[in-house]
This record gives structure tokens, sequence and C-alpha cells, in this order.
């Protein structure tokens, strides 16, 4: 997977993409990551990416101009299979959509900043909106890096066995069940027996039970999706 990013504020992507999970990934070539910065693509003889709105209203749009520019240079060199715009007015995202994209060859990612960007952007250039939750974020760049661990935390060989996506929450639609590490006593505080049994169908059943209650209780919405599900 190649995944590129365009920025205004690229500094903001600097720390996330090059440590950790994402930061091994691409160490490893099994993803990707180019930066762009919005900036060194922009006409303007003072740098600017961003106007007033036409019309009045506060706050400044992101002009067509660069964005144009830097995602039609890009599209010279090779074919996209996305070009995502996170902003807080689309569908959140969820495991599912995470899942589908993770399997995209191509993709780019475009960090708005400010207001918005200009809806000729959205129109003519951007594939796909996705909003990480029902809360307003200053501009893209931390969305985006979300959306980017989200993947890459999926492509083949990039997580160890031990790590397996499999057994994430929300691979199932459920949230997880409780885990515990050594030791197995902890200030009076016990490690619940059956983890400890080396019964492996007893800890299955226990972490099912688990992981639907807590469901139940905290995502009430999502335990009725399940529950419909297989009724
Ligand atoms: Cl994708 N962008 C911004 N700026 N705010 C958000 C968001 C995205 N998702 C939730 N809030």
């Amino acid at each position: 997977m190649r995944i590129d990013i365009i920025s205004a504020v690229p500094e903001l992507l600097k720390g996330p993409l090059d440590h950790s999970i994402v930061g091994r990934a691409r160490k490893s070539k099994k993803v990707e990551i180019v930066v762009h910065d919005l900036r060194s693509h922009t006409t303007d003889k003072h740098g600017k990416v961003d106007d007033y709105p036409f019309g009045g209203g506060a706050g400044l749009v992101m002009t067509p101009q660069p964005v144009f520019d830097c995602i039609g240079s890009l599209k010279k060199e090779r074919s996209y299979d996305a070009v995502i715009f996170p902003t807080p007015d689309a569908p959140v995202l969820d495991q599912q959509t995470v899942n589908k994209l993770s399997l995209l060859g191509n993709i780019i990612i475009l960090c708005g900043h400010y207001k918005g960007i200009d809806q000729r952007i959205r129109d003519e250039l951007i594939t796909l909106e996705v909003s990480i939750g029902d809360y307003v974020l200053s501009g893209g760049e931390l969305p985006a890096m979300i959306l980017v661990d989200s993947m890459v935390r999926l492509l083949p060989g990039v997580l160890g066995d031990a790590e397996s996506a499999l057994d994430d929450s929300h691979q199932d639609g459920l949230l997880s069940a409780p885990v515990y590490t050594r030791p197995a006593k902890f200030r009076g505080l016990n490690v619940p027996a059956v983890l400890t049994s080396g019964n492996h169908e007893k800890v299955r059943l226990w972490r099912e039970e688990k992981a639907l209650q807590r469901t139940r209780e905290i995502r009430p919405d999502l335990y009725r999706k399940i529950i419909n599900k297989s009724n």
C-alpha cells in the first residue's frame, strides 16, 4: 500500500508516522507513506493556500489551485484507488470501512485545515469523506493519522501473531474482554481464576461472556446490532 498525505501543516504528521507500529511498517517497506507540503504547490506569491469564504462568514477556506495541482501531479505518476478527505461532516469511520480501505493499493489523504475546503475540490477530486466522531477538531491531520494507523496495522506482516488484529475490539462487532498479566495477585487483587485454570474452552467462554456484557453496558447501540444479527 502507498499513502500520499497532503497537508499545509506537515510538521503535525512527523511523530505518529515515524514511531511504533506505523514507523516499523514503513521501515520494513510494508507501507510507503509520502507527505506533501501543500504550500509548495501554491502559485500565490505569499504562499497562501486559503482565502475568505464567498458570501461571508467566519474562518478561511482552502483554495482549489494548490490542491488541484498537487493531486494532479500525483495522478500523473500513478493511479489512485481513493482520494480521502477527513471531515466532521461525513459518515463516521468504523472497523468495516477500515478493513475495506486496508485492501486498496494507492490512496491520497487530503488534510483540510481552517474552516473547510472549496467545494469544487470535494466535487471533482475527493472520492471518500470520513469523520472520526461527532466532535470538532481544528484540522484533518490528527484524523488522517488515525485513519493511517487503523489501516496500516491490518496490512500483511505488520502485526505479529501475538498481536493479531482478528482479536481486536470491534473486529467482531463487540468490545474486548478484560485482560490481565502477571502477577496473579497484586495488592490483594486477584486475577479471575478461570484465566489461570489452563482450561482453554472455559477461558474462551468467559471472554465471550465478558465481551457481550461489556458491550451491553458500555455500547448498547453495538449490542443491539449484534443481537439483531444473530436472531
Ligand atoms: Cl475527520 N476532521 C475534523 N477537523 N474534525 C473532526 C473530524 C475530522 N472527525 C471528527 N471531527
